[in-house]
């Protein structure tokens, strides 16, 4: 399914009841975000702000807000249909192993071989600013949340060209609008565009850049997607694939580089090698944390085109789930039989919003011989962006992946904290708060499944038996009144499967590191596999809130460790004190003023109740 751009998409949701039309003023400052917030966070339809203070253009949000519009936006039922899709195009038969792989390489890439096409008439070139008649602020570009270092752009699909092989790139990288014709330029470290911005330094160049912003929405997510390094497979030509067509492009008016023919904007420019970076920053993040300033190179905007009529598509990312969440599991699914090809025992995985994104992996393998499961992790934290993982909980092949009490069920059934699991050290995700160096950190392995007899000492071999192993105690979580109190304690509680949740008021350091000690050597640890500390502003009593706090504020070499038999997680914040030299940031949280004024507002706006 191919659409013409994003407004041919958004008729087809409003035809479907699955977009509002706010047609009151409302501000780009903080309330678009509170008002997507409550409609993401409730499955509820895409938006469209028609009358955007400041700004003569229209604002959508929620595009892919759901996984069924994810699902519609890329032109299959639901996104399974991704993964049968690209498996029945690379036709796995026979093929395991390297050499199977690297057979089906040339295969894979002729298959999705839909280059672009060039057009001559661009509707995303009908009105055109020039040098001084650029002005971002003319663009109803939002300003997400209340410490945000300013407005951002959320949906970009930045566009740049290889210097030394002319091979072209599209990644979405936010940009912080900075004046009337500067952004910064938020590609991280490990990004393809920081590559070829470090090119361009080495032969003393400007690298030219073209932002698209709107298309078709598969061209959105193609910028998101973790493609590998396969030559000739670009962006253009992933969403090609998925429209079954080839994506129309146009040349840029006053760039060398090839754009989106149907985009609602397009900002034309260059980035220079040579010039100082700029503090980004801070930005509510896709961790539900704000991302701290930080330095990121300058893009100068020397051009603007646009429709005659375009409308504005942004994102807001946060706490989870929010909208990306969909566009992570598109690219799970999508490239599923991709790492299924490197590592065949692999059945299934997932990574779950607490893990907000790479935080958490869950894959369920097929096992057949001891020690696979870390054969798989380590497989996997070798495989692009998986790089990143900071968790990873192997399973049996029966486990559903996105069943998450099913797979901490198993976690505390046959993992034997400290036997079956194992900290290791990497690459990290450079939003990550929390790991011992920026971009450098630990990661924890964790080996869920069911047991080889060598896997737990026994004398025995695999070839004569499997071990059972798993723990046959009926665990029985405590009152809450049977549980020990320790200074900062605000509340706790144990679950039937053998965790035991504490949220802590940290003001010292050392504290958890007493608490635990404290509450390992308590009878009411009998039974209990994990202590999960995490901080004051968490629910204990709600496991999205609980994980999704742990899995940021920990690294796992530092903060995860066996206390008497307790696997004990530290997610409270870390102190200078302890030898935490980085600065630690706060949760998102909108402006109490902001909330009060969307809940007086909801009605006036014309916005259905269910979703408020
Ligand atoms: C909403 C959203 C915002 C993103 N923002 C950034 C960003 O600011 N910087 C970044 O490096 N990656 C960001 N990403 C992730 C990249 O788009 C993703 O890693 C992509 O695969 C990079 O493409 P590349 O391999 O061509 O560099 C974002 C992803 C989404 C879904
Ligand atoms: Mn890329």
């Amino acid at each position: 399914m191919a659409f013409p751009d994003i407004q041919s998409f958004m008729a087809l949701l409003e035809s479907r009841g699955e977009l509002l039309r706010v047609r009151e003023p409302v501000s780009r400052d903080l309330e678009i975000t509170e008002i997507s917030d409550r409609l993401v966070k409730k499955g509820g339809p895409a938006v469209v702000f028609e009358n955007v203070v400041g700004s003569d253009y229209p604002v959508v949000m929620g595009l892919m807000g759901t996984r069924e519009r994810t699902a519609l936006a890329l032109g299959v039922h639901d996104l399974d249909d991704l993964a049968a899709k690209v498996r029945a195009l690379i036709d796995l038969k026979g093929s395991g192993g390297l050499m199977g792989m690297l057979g089906n390489l040339p295969k894979l890439r002729d298959a999705m071989n839909l280059p672009p096409r060039r057009v001559k008439r661009a509707p995303a070139q009908e009105v055109v600013w020039r040098g001084d008649e650029v002005d971002l602020s003319k663009i109803p570009v939002l300003k997400c949340w209340p410490e945000d270092g300013g407005p951002f752009v959320t949906f970009p699909l930045v566009i740049t060209r290889d210097p030394d092989t002319g091979e072209r790139n599209m990644g979405m990288y936010r940009m912080q609008v900075m004046s009337k014709n500067t952004t910064g330029m938020h590609w991280q470290r490990h990004k393809t565009g920081t590559k070829h911005l470090e090119k361009a330094r080495k032969k003393g160049q400007k690298l030219e850049v073209a932002v698209a912003i709107g298309g078709d929405p598969a061209l959105i997510y193609a910028a998101t997607a973790p493609l590998p390094p396969i030559p000739g497979l670009d962006e253009f030509a992933l969403a090609g694939y998925l429209r079954g067509q080839r994506y129309p492009v146009v040349k840029g008016l006053t760039v060398d580089l090839d754009v989106p023919a149907n985009a609602e904007f397009i900002l034309e420019g260059y980035v220079d090698p040579q010039e100082d970076w700029v503090v980004e920053g801070p930005f509510g993040d896709h961790t539900g944390f704000y991302t701290l300033p930080d330095r990121y190179p300058l893009f100068h905007v020397t051009a603007v085109t646009m429709r005659q009529a375009p409308v504005y598509p942004a994102t807001i990312v946060g706490r989870p789930p929010m909208e990306d969440a969909y566009l992570i599991e598109a690219s799970e699914r999508l490239f599923l039989p991709a790492a299924q090809l490197i590592i065949p025992e692999i059945v299934d995985y997932h990574m779950p919003p607490a893990g907000v994104a790479h935080n958490l992996v869950v894959v369920s393998i097929k096992k057949d011989f001891p020690g696979q499961a870390y054969k798989v992790a380590n497989g996997l934290f070798g495989l692009g962006q998986m790089m990143f993982a900071k968790v990873i909980v192997v399973v049996d092949d029966h486990v559903r992946v996105n069943d998450m009490d099913a797979v901490w069920r198993e976690v505390t059934q046959k993992a034997v904290p400290g036997r079956d699991t194992l900290t290791t050290r990497g690459p990290i995700d450079v939003l990550d708060h929390s790991s011992r160096g920026w971009g450098y950190g630990g990661k924890l392995i964790i080996d869920a499944t069911t047991k080889r007899p060598e896997e737990i000492g026994s004398p025995k071999s695999s070839r004569e038996a499997q071990a059972q192993d798993t723990t046959s105690e009926t665990f029985q979580p405590r009152a809450s009144t049977d549980l020990p109190t320790f200074e900062g304690v605000l509340d706790q509680t144990q679950t039937p499967d053998g965790y035991w949740i504490v949220t802590l008021d940290k003001t010292r350091a050392g504290q958890t590191r007493d608490l635990a000690a404290t509450f390992a050597a308590h009878p009411a640890a009998a039974g209990i596999r994990h202590l999960l500390i995490a901080d004051e502003h968490t629910d204990a009593h709600d496991p999205g809130d609980v994980w999704w706090t742990i899995l940021n504020n920990i690294d796992p070499e530092r903060d995860v460790w066996l206390e008497g038999q307790l696997l004990t997680w530290d997610g409270a914040k870390k102190l200078p004190e302890e030898g935490f030299v980085r600065e630690w940031p706060p949760k998102i949280v909108m402006d109490a003023r902001v909330v009060a004024r969307v809940d007086r507002m909801w009605n006036v706006y014309g916005l259905p109740e269910q979703w408020r």
